[in-house]
């Protein structure tokens, strides 16, 4: 999102400023890539312009920024996806969390400009709470506050990316996917109770992200509630919080 000081967190990590700061959102207009050591890592921090709404999209330069902003999504292994604490979530930060959904990249949400935030104890917490009120599927991702001006955990934020890019790099025994969709389909919790959905067999095709090929009775009951349940349970059981997971569902094998 324009302004949320994505320039900043790039000059943060890089320890010099590289990339034009300033107040008036749209500095940034063509993404800046960049290559910095981390833990003898060489890692590529790639800053974009920030997307607007579309309705706000009104010329050419736009129009291309927001192309290019999508190619740096493609591109990378990781996305951090910067909200401005002073404005919490808004409406074109969730149409930008679409767009990185719809890459099914590995994301971190980050929080920034913490610095400007009054705090006390439970001010994290229930930061946290006002974000998923307004947009639920921020609990599928890691949520870090910083602040990319003072440099507040943004080792943290990086280590984070750097632990889920190589979760999502993982492939998981064949064995392991199938006790844990057995598991939960005899509990028969929602939206699988009731349903005469069976699935006989998993296993993983793919990797960053995920693919998950499974072979059920009834692909046409395997329906968008079905799969965000089964995508939870199986990000939770197999400690992929972050990354999403792709389905494919085919018939009786
Ligand atoms: N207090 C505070 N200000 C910040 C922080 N990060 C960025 N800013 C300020 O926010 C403004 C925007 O920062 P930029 O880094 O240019 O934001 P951007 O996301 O790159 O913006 P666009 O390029 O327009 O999309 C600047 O005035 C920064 O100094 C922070 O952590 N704390
Ligand atoms: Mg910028």
């Amino acid at each position: 999102r324009p302004n949320s000081g994505k320039s900043t967190l790039l000059n943060a990590f890089l320890g010099y400023q590289r990339a034009v700061v300033s107040e008036i959102p749209g500095t940034t207009r063509d993404s800046i890539d960049e290559t910095f050591i981390f833990h003898c890592k060489t890692i590529m921090i790639i800053d974009t312009a920030g997307i607007r709404r579309e309705s706000r999209i009104d010329n050419t330069i736009e129009y291309y920024a927001l192309v290019r902003s999508k190619e740096a999504i493609d591109k990378a292994d990781v996305v951090i996806h910067l909200i401005d604490a002073t404005s919490g979530i808004t409406e074109t930060d969730k149409k930008i969390a679409d767009i990185i959904m719809e890459s099914h990249k590995p994301t971190v949400l980050a929080i920034n400009k913490w610095d400007l935030i009054e705090k006390d104890h439970k001010t994290f917490e229930n930061f946290k709470d006002r974000i998923l009120f307004k947009y639920y599927r921020a609990a599928d991702f890691p949520i870090i506050s910083i602040s990319a001006l003072q440099k507040l955990r943004i080792h943290k934020l990086l280590q984070t990316a750097l632990e889920i890019n190589t979760r999502a790099k993982q492939k998981v025994e064949t064995s392991k996917i199938n006790v844990i969709l057995e598991n939960v389909q005899k509990k028969h919790v929602m939206p699988l109770r009731g349903e005469d959905l069976k699935i006989y067999y998993a296993t993983q095709t793919n990797t960053s992200p995920p693919v998950i090929r499974l072979f059920v009775n009834k692909p046409e009951l395997f329906r968008k509630d079905v799969s965000r349940f089964l995508e939870k349970t199986l990000q939770q059981a197999l400690n992929w919080h972050g990354i999403p997971i792709v389905f494919e569902v085919s018939g009786r094998k």
